[in-house]
């Protein structure tokens, strides 16, 4: 199996204002493949989990917050330097610093909704591919 691939995860803000067909299009249309889907809610644990990274920032415990207030769509998308071309297709974590065109300037509302989640290497992609999928699940 490829290593070339990433996490991604629709946020909640986009799920629920109707924004994860628009999303998926545009990872479409750039030739992500998606090798494995779900829709999810988080646990308020699970969250925690996913962002243990950032325990102990400010946004964090709003970050967790947020992260499990619905639901969420998880994908493991492949493509040659999937997490470098992927970050690229989001953007910046700032909306309003993002290039246009890409995925965070169409359709996030503010820093912590920012519609996507794209890991941000490839160690972390591993980490993150495990934490939502099974082996029976990816393809
Ligand atoms: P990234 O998602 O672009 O990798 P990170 O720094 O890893 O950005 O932060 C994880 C998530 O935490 C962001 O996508 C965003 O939802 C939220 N976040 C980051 N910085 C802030 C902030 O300053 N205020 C509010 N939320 C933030
Ligand atoms: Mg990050």
């Amino acid at each position: 199996m490829s290593d070339d691939f990433t996490l991604a995860i629709i946020k909640p803000d986009a799920v629920r204002t109707g924004k994860a067909g628009p999303i998926l299009a545009i990872i479409n249309e750039k030739g992500f493949e998606i090798s494995a889907i779900k829709m999810l809610k988080l646990t308020t644990a699970q969250a925690e989990s996913f962002y243990e990274i950032h325990k102990g920032k400010a946004f964090y415990n709003s970050l967790v917050e947020f992260m499990s207030s619905g639901p969420v769509i998880a994908m493991i998308l492949r493509y040659p330097g999937a997490v470098e071309e992927f970050r690229q297709l989001i953007g910046a974590t700032d909306p309003a610093k993002a290039e246009p065109g890409t995925i965070r300037k169409l359709f996030a509302v503010s820093v912590q909704m920012n519609a996507i989640h794209g890991s941000d290497s490839v160690e972390n992609a591993q980490r993150e591919a495990d934490f939502f999928f099974s082996k029976v699940e990816r393809f």
